[in-house]
């Protein structure tokens, strides 16, 4: 695959996703909005951060702290409020904001969906159309949306059959291992038919998944950790990449580490047992971890997107921190062969985390929810140092 003459050789950006910035659907609107409003969150997404309204100015933020890139996600049920009928007026804003993307100097990374579904895929990926539906919409998509060329088809795969169908803490609530495996598969058969319908359109785009990889380490040295280590790793990263089919880049959603034993594979969970000190989601900060993931998967001779990497903080030094720090890891990673062509920090904005609400803070950019004020943070300041390190013309860091 040719790299797009005038893309920025290195995409440096900021990631979201549609439902947990845009703000204002009802309760009806989708599986997430459904399972809000029944109560099943810490607080409902609500108006969010408006990004729908107020993405020119967001955007402009994003170029201001250096971004040269922009990741962010389709909102189905809005492009499809029933099946077969697609909504012009969606489109015509996610027209827009691909246009302003460029007037703002930001590559746009758009992903087809990240997460909600429409409420009339009645066994979300279960349903027997749920496929094919999904690659009319990708490539009807691929064809609209003409200025994006770097697409992902869905985010987190397994992230979504272990949290929805094992964990049961996010939509539909189930506790079935079995089926879990039956939703992977169905999205990554989504992603096929996505892929050869978005190609069909357009060849020349680069399309792949955004997959989230835990740095699966053993709990003790004992062989018994180790090889469910091995297991864990082989079943949540490696089972998803190599069933996918066609990826133009392997995009890499990277956060944590996690300790494994025998027992705790028994029981599984993408947090926990943790030793040391955590985010705000209870999850360990292990830049070495990313270091490894990346030099391992860059073995397989693809181009790599970290798609998303950020931590959940109120403490600016440790935002900062964890920023410098993955940044020498991708560069080690890169030192050490790995094919890496972007960065997008998770998140550009504070927004909503799916079942813990507000609380986390992951955001670059603060938002107070009263008055939708935006304020550049301190930590954001790494994340412009980066920029002008790759981009000399990038503006100055803000205050640390
Ligand atoms: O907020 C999520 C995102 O939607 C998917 N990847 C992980 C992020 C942090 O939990």
């Amino acid at each position: 695959m040719t790299w797009p003459a005038d893309a920025p050789a290195f995409l440096l950006g900021v990631a979201t996703s549609g439902h947990q910035v845009d703000g204002d659907q009802p309760p009806a609107h989708n599986d997430w909005t459904a399972w809000e409003h029944a109560g099943r969150t810490r607080e409902p997404s609500g108006a969010a951060v408006r990004h729908w309204q107020r993405f020119p100015q967001d955007l402009a933020l994003f170029r201001q702290i250096g971004a040269n890139a922009y990741r962010f996600s389709l909102e189905w049920s809005r492009l499809e409020p029933a099946p077969g009928e697609y909504d012009d007026e969606a489109l015509a804003h996610y027209q827009e904001m691909t246009e302003a993307c460029r007037v703002h100097g930001l590559e746009p990374l758009v992903t087809v969906s990240h997460f909600t579904l429409p409420p009339w895929l009645t066994h979300g990926w279960l349903s027997p159309e749920a496929p094919a539906r999904f690659a009319a919409l990708a490539g009807r998509m691929a064809a609209a949306l003409d200025p994006v060329r770097f697409w992902c088809t869905i985010n987190e795969p397994n992230v979504l059959a272990l949290m929805g169908y094992v964990e049961g803490q996010w939509p539909p609530g189930q506790h079935r291992p079995g089926t879990a495996a039956g939703v992977l598969w169905a999205q990554l058969r989504a992603h096929r038919a996505a892929y050869r319908a978005m190609k069909q359109v357009r060849p020349a785009i680069w399309v792949g998944i955004a997959h989230h990889l835990v740095h699966f380490r053993p709990a003790r040295a004992t062989p018994g950790d180790r090889a469910a280590a091995w297991t864990a790793d082989r079943i949540f990263n490696q089972w998803p990449i190599r069933r996918a089919g066609p990826q133009d880049f392997l995009g890499v959603n990277y956060y944590a580490p996690r300790w494994v034993s025998p027992a705790t594979l028994a029981n599984p969970s993408l947090v926990g047992p943790v030793p040391g000190p955590t985010t705000a989601m209870g999850w360990s900060v292990d830049p070495d971890g990313f270091r490894q993931t990346l030099v391992r998967l860059g073995r397989r001779g693809q181009p790599l997107l970290v798609t998303e990497n950020g931590i959940a903080t109120d403490d600016e030094a440790a935002r900062g921190a964890y920023i410098a720090q993955h940044r020498a890891a991708l560069e080690q990673a890169r030192a050490a062969g790995a094919d890496v062509r972007g960065y997008f920090y998770w998140s550009g904005l504070d927004n909503f985390e799916w079942a813990e609400g507000y609380r986390p803070h992951f955001g670059l950019i603060a938002v107070n929810r009263d008055t939708q004020e935006r304020t550049v943070k301190p930590g954001a300041a790494a994340f412009t140092d980066w920029a002008r390190a790759i981009r000399p013309d990038a503006p100055p860091p803000p205050p640390r």
